[in-house]
């Protein structure tokens, strides 16, 4: 961003605009241009100094999305996509970053942005239809409607030890790593949790550290990434018909992948060999689709087991002591948790200068100083890094500060767990849009589709209003009653919420145990594309 047109910004921010949209990343970087699209002035508001959300704010080593790049990227511009190549097929966080700051470029986006700027305060104004933001710099924007672009995973999950704020080393959260990155050279580190961001560092952080310990809570399934450079003769083959191939990619239930669908056929239609060889073509090839080998792996116990002990053969495969495979072998449901993607991360425990502490059974205890304790035993660091994820699909939206109708605020409204109509807007907070909101398809998808919908829709909608003469829009409290009990029975089919996930709110203490995201993105669409079809069923519109 040029201080130029960020000054130029600021006045906006005690100006009125149509839509404020919160947040400068992949949502909130394609809201602006829909805006620019549709002639209405806008303004993102985004707490970091330049674009990128999620990959603005994960730089710690081995961070990249594990989505291949051919269909993690925006579809909206034909010439965008020819132009831009990514390097690899898995692409890593900072080619994301140059990605999202060569379209934020291209598009002009950057002179409706504001960065460096926390949105403190939100409140619906009854008597003038209209939306009223404040920051955190004392300015305050109004606008007819609020875009809420915070992304599902950006409020940071640090749990608190007792006497946390003793330990004299260096601590680190990976959703938001310095800049500059991080010296492990010679230092003994403690990693603790093992998601996705901890299995993408932790193998870098061993090869740089003198010593490595890792904290487990829960073991984690992870398939290989078998990543390397793009495939030119693929990357043709894919641009010679990219609709067909992203046409192809949005009929699935998870939005990408259509060119590797799901094996109609279930874990017991075939014999051990066959199970066996289908399970191994996978793992050697699919990431995350690996769970895509039959189509019953998260419907049925028995079926799942089977895969789930396919896994941790690999494991046993991999890991040269017993005892640190068995406790690096999972338990759980497969697939009930977020896969994981990874580039030798069991083979990393095989290290000298790498031990896993289990804590399922011995929480951490307290740290101390100069380390962790659990168990009884201190573990002595210089480093701490907190791979603990994020207060998911809600926190963000939660912690914005919002108040709907007669001052109702999003925390009370939502005490008991999201309330939305579609993932889209939530009862009592009119003209307020959420994307990828809960009770969408949002986290179980490709992100960047699952944005580009919503954003799509958003415009749609507005433009819709505009014409008829509408001012306001707003779900109607039965209809988003029946959207919650869907998502919930939709995932009440399945084995998700068997067990203790994100997207069920168990990581914090405290959260309401409620499955977020909706199952299946392609009949999500569907019924979006109808609700707007039938003049917004199941939403209020007024003048
Ligand atoms: P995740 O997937 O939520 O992983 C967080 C890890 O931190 C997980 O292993 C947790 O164990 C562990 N954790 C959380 N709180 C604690 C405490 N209090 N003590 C010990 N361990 C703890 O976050 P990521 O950042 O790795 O990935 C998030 C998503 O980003 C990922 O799913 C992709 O969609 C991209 P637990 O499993 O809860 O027992």
């Amino acid at each position: 961003m040029t201080l130029v047109a960020g000054e130029v910004n600021r006045q906006k921010l005690s100006a009125s605009v149509d839509v404020v949209i919160v947040g400068a990343g992949f949502a909130g970087m394609y809201m602006v241009h829909k805006c620019h699209e549709l002639g209405l002035s806008c303004l993102a508001i985004e707490k970091g100094d330049d674009v990128g959300g999620t990959w603005y704010w994960n730089r710690y080593p081995g961070a990249r999305c594990d989505v291949p790049s051919l269909e993690y990227s925006y579809q909206f511009s034909e010439e965008l996509q020819r132009e831009w190549h990514w390097s690899e097929k898995y692409a890593t966080q900072p080619e994301i970053l140059r990605y999202a700051q060569h379209v934020a470029e291209r598009f002009d986006l950057k002179r409706d942005m504001v960065f460096e700027t926390t949105v403190t305060h939100a409140a619906w104004n009854d008597d003038t239809s209209s939306w009223c933001v404040d920051t955190d710099r004392g300015d305050t924007v109004h606008a007819q409607f609020l875009v809420m672009a915070t992304g599902c995973l950006s409020s940071a999950n640090k749990p608190r030890f007792p006497d946390d704020e003793t330990f004299r080393g260096e601590v680190y959260h990976t959703g938001s790593w310095p800049h500059d990155g991080v010296d492990f050279t010679g230092k003994r580190v403690a990693v603790i949790g093992t998601g996705s961001s901890g299995l993408q560092s932790i193998p870098l952080i061993a090869e740089q550290a003198s010593h490595l310990t890792v904290f487990q809570r829960t073991a984690t399934y992870s398939v290989p990434a078998n990543n390397g450079p793009n495939d030119a003769d693929y990357e043709a083959k894919v641009m010679a018909d990219i609709a067909g191939f992203r046409a192809r990619n949005s009929a699935t239930r998870s939005a990408f992948g259509g060119d590797f669908p799901t094996n109609e056929v279930s874990v017991f239609d075939v014999d051990d060999d066959e199970r066996h060889r289908m399970l191994e073509e996978r793992w050697d090839s699919s990431g995350l689709l690996f769970l895509g080998a039959f189509n019953d792996v998260l419907m049925s116990d028995t079926s799942n087991e089977a895969v789930a002990e396919f896994v941790r053969e690999k494991i046993r495969g991999i890991v040269k002591d017993p005892v640190v495979a068995e406790k690096l072998a999972p338990r759980q449901t497969i697939g009930c948790k977020r896969l994981c993607l990874d580039t030798n991360y069991y083979g990393t425990f095989n290290r000298d200068n790498v031990t896993l502490v289990d804590i399922s059974d011995a929480p951490i205890d307290r740290l101390t100083p100069n380390g962790v304790v659990t168990g009884g035993v201190e573990y002595e660091v210089d480093v701490i890094v907190y791979a603990t994820g994020f207060d998911a699909m809600t926190g963000s939206f939660l912690k914005a500060n919002i108040h709907g109708r007669g001052g109702l605020p999003l925390t009370e409204a939502w005490g008991a767990g999201p309330l939305t109509y579609l993932g889209l807007n939530s009862h009592g907070f009119p003209n307020m849009f959420l994307v990828t909101g809960p009770g969408s398809p949002s986290v179980l998808t490709n992100m960047i589709v699952s944005i580009e919908q919503h954003v799509n829709w958003i415009g749609e909608c507005i433009s819709h209003m505009r014409n008829n003469g509408h001012r306001i829009i707003e779900a109607q409290e039965q209809a988003q009653a029946d959207w919650v009990a869907y998502v919930n029975m939709i995932a009440g089919y399945t084995l998700f919420p068997t067990c203790n996930s994100w997207y069920l709110g168990a990581n914090v203490p405290g959260k309401p145990r409620v499955f977020m995201p909706l199952l299946g993105y392609s009949d999500y669409v569907a019924r979006c594309e109808q609700v707007a079809a039938t003049g917004y069923a199941g939403f209020q519109l007024s003048a």
